[in-house]
């Protein structure tokens, strides 16, 4: 397989985790090329710091509106079945401004994979709080702390009726690596939530490396209740409750795509 990277200087911040999130996919791809080949691939990205992953993989690639790029896959993935289609977005912008698109990708199971780069800011906008931020987060729009609570992507996707849902972390690339194999490659409607430290306005290494661990092997993903319950788990707003990583369910189910 070729170089993946096409040699665009990289402007992310040093120990940014998108780091982590771009070697996870471009390693997880040359190890399923055969099945998947490079040049069936498009990556389609939303608006922020994660949105630069178009510009630095050598892929067919589509920078989609801030909130649009799921539309803009699934139109990608009914007119062209025999692609892979893949979203890369961020927390602000496919649980605030696209949330509503991503609840219907999920429950159309169109097939498509999609990873959000999970910082839980708006980053590239310098620190705005997002659904995914903690109470009392404080930021440039929140000086004071948002009054607002977290919501929980995982229970979200759950409920939508997402067939794969997954939470990886930026820090763990071999893991997410493995993630992303399973989820390219799974038939329907895939959704990675990465934990992403983001080193300017969110640095969360130290919480996540305390925290994290990952769903043993034994661990019966085709079990919905438990998976829930599994996805439950985690306080968005605690600093102590421990954070399962790993495939939480999965289902094989008739796919939009099919159905149209
Ligand atoms: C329609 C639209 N709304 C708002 C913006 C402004 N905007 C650009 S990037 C961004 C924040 C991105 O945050 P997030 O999606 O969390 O990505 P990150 O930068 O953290 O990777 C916003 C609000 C925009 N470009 N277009
Ligand atoms: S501002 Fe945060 S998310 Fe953006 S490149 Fe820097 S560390 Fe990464």
């Amino acid at each position: 397989m070729e170089n993946l990277y096409t040699g665009a200087e990289i402007t992310w911040c040093r120990l940014c985790g998108n780091f982590g999130i771009m070697g996870a996919f471009a390693e997880a791809l040359r190890e399923i090329s055969e099945t998947v080949p490079p040049q069936k691939v498009v990556m389609v990205s939303g608006i922020g710091c994660h949105g630069k992953i178009s510009d630095y993989l050598n892929l067919n690639s589509f920078y989609a509106l801030h909130g649009r790029a799921i539309p803009t896959a699934t139109g990608i993935k009914l007119a062209n079945r025999d692609l892979t289609v893949v979203c890369f977005v961020g927390d602000g912008d496919v649980y605030a401004e696209g949330i509503s698109h991503l609840i219907f990708a999920a429950k159309r199971n169109s097939d498509i994979t999609v990873v959000v780069h999970n910082n839980r800011a708006y980053s590239l906008t310098t620190g705005q709080f997002t659904p995914t931020s903690p109470t009392n987060f404080r930021g440039k729009s929140t000086p004071e702390g948002t009054p607002e609570d977290p919501i929980n992507p995982l229970c979200l996707m759950l409920s939508a009726g997402a067939t794969f849902v997954a939470r990886g972390y930026a820090g763990f690339q071999e893991h997410l690596k493995e993630l992303m194999k399973e989820a390219l490659l799974h038939k329907g409607f895939s959704f990675i939530d990465v934990l992403q430290p983001c080193v300017v306005f969110y640095n969360t290494y130290d919480t996540y490396n305390r925290l994290v661990y990952k769903l043993p092997s034994d661990y019966d993903d085709s079990n919905y209740k438990k998976a829930y319950d599994t996805a439950a788990q985690w306080d968005y707003n605690s600093d102590n409750t421990k954070i399962p990583l790993g495939i939480f369910y999965r289902k094989r189910k008739i796919t939009y795509e099919e159905r149209v």
